[in-house]
């Protein structure tokens, strides 16, 4: 991360530390396509095979949609209660997806939120809401836009939607697509404060040179010293967001995975595939072990409310982050694979196990310095929990300070419906 030193910007905030440490953010999908259950932008290129339920709409039908859009004033506010009764330390909305259409008032072109009944300004609430609650603001913002005529527009005709294969713009026309870019996004970096996170995607249709990712990048820095960019910023960012999967050895830098709750970004009421929370509590645990964070993906309705399968898990997580968050946010990554059968991860000199299945009466911890182990105790409960250290017989007899395993007894009593967490503490 740049070292940048900027008055009133904490080394915290200027290199982005409380990125690296947060562990847990909300990810928000939401556009007028809302109003209909429609997944965001795709359904206006016929679908994507990794969005098993996304719709097919033709591209005028899609865009016309934008001006019935008419959600109640103060939506976000629920939704960043919610992450913050999660613990969750930072919150993503998408400002503008391939679609074009903004939920801010820009300037730059009257598709917007502008258009609609509404009228408001979607970021500026959700900014002023995220603030409020003391969490982290981050925007996602689209490099491809599909509704822009001179990026070009996509068409019917250029159906079926083929990577590398988007309709080309004209010199004159991407000269004019660059300049309505970055004014877009110096709305965003210049009129709503500080921005503490950017979030771009749909930079695969064309190369940096071509978004002139440098120059973009120069400028972002410039409105935003302590701002952390993501990697879909082609050629540059800060850290990597695998999408929808745990990478089994963590990147070699802070990076991030975005989950859906179910199969659809935004809000699908055909798609009822959704991940139980326990499942979501087990790929935080997965995340957090390895030293990244989870940006879990909420997409609300047409009014902007959160459907109730995804109040319901956000609810259970809050329930589980309440008595066991200090074993995730904040925390690094502790052992080693071999060393424990489930995730685990440190705070100072305390250990947090993850028991993420039910053991049989005990687990077992190895290469541990069993005499320094002072505590064992289940973190919900605050139970103390038996234990027992063992070690080869020779250390035993003439090392004062011996590695071994330590059994722990798990009573069934102290098991968590989600995920048990138990917290070792060594001298
Ligand atoms: O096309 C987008 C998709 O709609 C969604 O926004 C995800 C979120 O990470 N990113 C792209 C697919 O990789």
């Amino acid at each position: 991360m740049q070292e940048q030193k900027t008055p009133g910007i904490s080394p915290a905030d200027a290199t982005g530390i409380w990125f690296s440490r947060a562990r847990f953010g909300l990810f928000v999908h939401w556009g007028h396509g809302s109003r209909c259950g429609w997944e965001l932008s795709w359904p206006l290129v016929g679908g994507m095979k990794a969005l098993r339920h996304c719709q097919d709409v033709p591209a005028e039908t899609y865009h016309a949609n934008a001006r019935a859009f008419a959600p109640h004033a103060g939506a976000a506010r629920a939704w960043i209660a919610a992450a913050k009764r999660c613990g969750m330390q930072y919150t993503v909305l998408t400002a503008k997806h391939h679609d074009g259409f903004a939920l801010w008032p820009t300037r730059a072109s009257d598709f917007s939120i502008a258009a609609t009944p509404y009228r408001g300004d979607l970021v500026r609430e959700f900014v002023d809401a995220t603030r409020e609650a003391g969490l982290r603001v981050g925007l996602y913002f689209s490099l491809c836009d599909w509704h822009h005529p001179d990026y070009p527009p996509f068409t019917d005709a250029d159906r079926p939607y083929r990577y590398g294969m988007a309709p080309r713009p004209t010199e004159a026309g991407w000269a004019r697509y660059v300049e309505f870019l970055f004014a877009q996004l110096r709305e965003l970096l210049t009129d709503y404060g500080r921005i503490d996170l950017l979030w771009f995607d749909g930079g695969w249709e064309r190369t940096a040179d071509a978004w002139q990712t440098r120059e973009l990048e120069a400028m972002i820095r410039s409105l935003q010293p302590g701002i952390v960019i993501n990697d879909r910023l082609p050629g540059c960012g800060d850290y990597d967001t695998p999408e929808q999967f745990v990478p089994p050895e963590p990147p070699g830098r802070a990076w991030e995975t975005c989950l859906t709750m179910n199969e659809s970004w935004a809000w699908n009421p055909d798609d009822a595939d959704y991940k139980s929370a326990r499942a979501l509590v087990h790929t935080l645990c997965e995340v957090a072990s390895r030293g990244g964070n989870l940006l879990l993906n909420v997409g609300p309705t047409g009014d902007g409310s959160l459907a109730p399968e995804q109040v319901e898990r956000l609810d259970a997580i809050a329930g589980w982050m309440a008595a066991n968050g200090e074993s995730i946010l904040g925390t690094e990554p502790a052992l080693a694979p071999w060393q424990f059968y489930g995730p685990t991860t440190r705070r100072g000199t305390r250990l947090y196990l993850h028991v993420l299945s039910r053991p049989y009466d005990s687990v077992t911890v190895r290469g541990l310095p069993i005499r320094r182990v002072r505590r064992v105790i289940e973190l919900r409960s605050g139970a103390v929990l038996e234990s027992s250290g063992r070690c080869p017989v020779i250390d035993e007899l003439f090392n004062a300070d011996p590695t071994g395993q330590l059994t722990i007894r798990v009573p069934e009593p102290v098991l968590d419906p989600l995920a048990t967490v138990i917290a070792v503490d060594l001298d």
